[in-house]
């Protein structure tokens, strides 16, 4: 078999440093702005001089100042007019040969932005869909009843429909690929940030389900726990039942569902207990006395889940001669910005880098301005 061999390790090493040459020379001589593409580049006025010398300068190590800047979102924009003309300023300083600011990189995608999740429970009739549903007016939370989605299943005409009437009024709980089914579908649908998932999980079988769909792609919250006595939710529910319409707001049915919450949804109420994730509420009052309750652990989530102010971040690269006095190019960044901006607006992170680390640290893109 021909082909040329393979290049000697002296020849990559020989290429390396002709690289390096290269763009020590490349950083001795620019003078441009080269605002469009990935950057702006800027030279001090030492480098204009050094331009007009047609002899190529001697391979210098230089370093790079890595400065990564953040600051508001919201004064990005006035930052970003600013940036350009104050670095031409620095580059006065002695040992400074230019600058290249490096186009902003997108923000990653903050685990805060996934969807939060508050489940509902409590017996039947303790309040939850009540409450939910000034939670909803107050807080915009989409609310998810579980039990609204199988009985609007089962008036649809699905071939479910029999047997998830059967269930409810006998009591029982559906089988959860059923409900997880139409819970997942009312989630993609809505496409929101703030779920209250209501009557659900309800036993291990539910909270199994949950656990294999959604794995960690929502966040939960907490639980919303309505606490009530029976008497007073058998109460209730056989006044609703005057004119509701349910098929289980009768005594029958009503009896089963206690039974059926005291022996299977109470083991998941003690999981969450033991994950520190419930707030219980004394459900029992009147709605307008549970409601300040509610409020309190909806603003407690809405504090811990709240989103982080956007961070714009822009990337400058502070090229260095060898000059033994370089300055401390990241503090005196910050405190010039601090002086424009006001203390802590705007935050500096600095590196200084020796040429070969440089080169590693900007990505090609960026070396490719270099010339
Ligand atoms: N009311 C409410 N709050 C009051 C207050 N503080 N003071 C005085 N009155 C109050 O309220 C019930 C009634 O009480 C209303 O008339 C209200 O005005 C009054 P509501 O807010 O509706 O209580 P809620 O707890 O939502 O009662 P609900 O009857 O909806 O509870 P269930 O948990 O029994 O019903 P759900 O619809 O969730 O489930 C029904 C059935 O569906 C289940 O039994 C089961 O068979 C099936 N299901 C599943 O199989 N899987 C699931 O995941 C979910 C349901
Ligand atoms: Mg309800």
């Amino acid at each position: 078999m021909s082909g040329s061999p393979p290049p000697k390790a002296g020849f990559r090493v020989g290429l390396v440093s002709t690289m390096l040459r290269a763009y020590s020379w490349s950083l001795c001589r620019r003078v441009a702005l080269a605002g469009a593409g990935t950057g702006l580049c800027l030279s001090s006025l030492a480098q204009q001089r050094a331009q007009a010398v047609p002899a190529p300068p001697p391979a210098k190590p230089k370093s790079v100042h890595d400065l990564s800047i953040s600051m508001s979102a919201e004064i990005e924009e006035q930052f970003m007019v600013w940036l350009p003309d104050y670095l031409k300023k620095l580059l006065e300083l002695p040992g400074l040969n230019g600058a290249k600011i490096m186009r902003p990189k997108q923000p990653a995608a903050a685990a805060a932005d996934k969807p939060v999740v508050v489940f509902v429970l409590g017996g039947p009739g303790a309040g939850k869909g009540t409450q939910c549903a000034k939670i909803v007016e107050e807080y915009g939370y989409a609310h998810l009843s579980a039990g609204d989605l199988l009985r609007a299943e089962r008036k649809s005409g699905s071939d479910k429909g029999q047997m998830i009437d059967e269930y409810i009024r006998e009591g029982k709980i559906v089988p959860v690929e059923v409900t997880i089914r139409l819970l997942m579908d009312a989630i993609a649908a809505d496409g929101g940030k703030r779920y209250l998932i209501d009557g659900f999980p309800r036993n291990a079988d539910n909270l199994a389900g949950w656990h294999r769909v959604v794995g960690d792609s929502l966040q939960t919250a907490g639980v919303l726990l309505y606490d009530c006595p029976e008497d007073v939710m058998e109460a209730r529910l056989l006044e609703r039942g005057k004119s509701s319409g349910r098929s289980d707001d009768n005594i029958e049915s009503i009896r089963k569902r206690f039974t059926t919450f005291i022996k299977e949804s109470m083991p998941v109420l003690q999981y969450f207990e033991q994950l520190a994730l419930v707030n219980k509420i004394d459900g029992t009052r009147p709605v307008d006395e549970v409601w300040p309750d509610s409020q309190a652990v909806i603003a407690g989530y809405e504090r811990k889940f709240a989103p982080a102010p956007p961070v714009a971040t822009v990337r400058v690269a502070v090229f260095a001669s060898d000059e033994p006095h370089t300055p401390d190019v990241a503090a005196r960044v910050a405190a010039d910005a601090a002086k424009r901006w006001g203390d802590g607006v705007v935050t500096v992170e600095g590196a200084e880098l020796g040429v070969a680390s440089s080169l590693k640290a900007f990505d090609l893109e960026a070396l490719r301005a270099f010339d």
